[in-house]
């Protein structure tokens, strides 16, 4: 059993509603209780456009990475995302693998720890409220480490409930 970190983000549609639902997924998906940290209201970093709502989950999973993500980007499409948008365009849902135990792996298509998410507020904030002691088995740094060196961003927690 491993302990996966999962960022979560939605900048198109009913965002709330669309969250809701994957908490539910990944209810279904985790051995244990999930845990959920609070949704932030985010402004769009890099090329993206529209105000997004980003928030992280922790769950236990004894499935293989690449099984894991197989089926959240299954969910995504389920949820209505288009496979073949333009990179960064407004998307429905975002689930994204942030950490997989202490797995390092660089595949094509999988890469663990994800390989963006040392900079993003919109990561490490909410990741910050759940997992504490999370230090990156590549680099060895821990999240206030990160917190202090990420790019400046605008994001706001909300009291939202999913
Ligand atoms: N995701 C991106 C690009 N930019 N900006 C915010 N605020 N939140 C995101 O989830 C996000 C982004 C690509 O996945
Ligand atoms: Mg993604
Ligand atoms: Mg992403």
């Amino acid at each position: 059993m491993e302990t996966v970190i999962i960022a979560l983000g939605s900048n198109l549609g009913n965002r709330l509603a669309t969250i809701r639902k994957a908490g539910k997924f990944l209810a279904d998906l985790s051995h244990d209780p999930v845990k959920k940290a609070s949704i932030w209201e985010s402004e769009p970093v890099g090329g993206a456009l529209y105000t997004f709502y980003n928030t992280a989950a922790v769950i236990t999973t004894s499935a293989k990475p690449a099984h894991l993500l197989a089926q959240l980007k299954q969910f995504e499409q389920q949820c209505g995302r288009e496979t073949n948008p333009v990179r960064w365009g407004p998307r429905i849902l975002d689930l994204d693998i942030i950490g997989f135990g202490n797995l390092v792996i660089e595949e094509d298509n999988l890469i663990i720890p994800h390989p963006e998410y040392t900079k993003r507020l919109f990561v490490l904030l909410p990741m910050a409220e759940i997992v504490e002691n999370w230090v990156d088995p590549e680099t060895g740094a821990n999240l206030a480490e990160m917190i202090n060196s990420a790019h400046e961003s605008v994001l706001k927690q909300t009291e939202l409930v999913w």
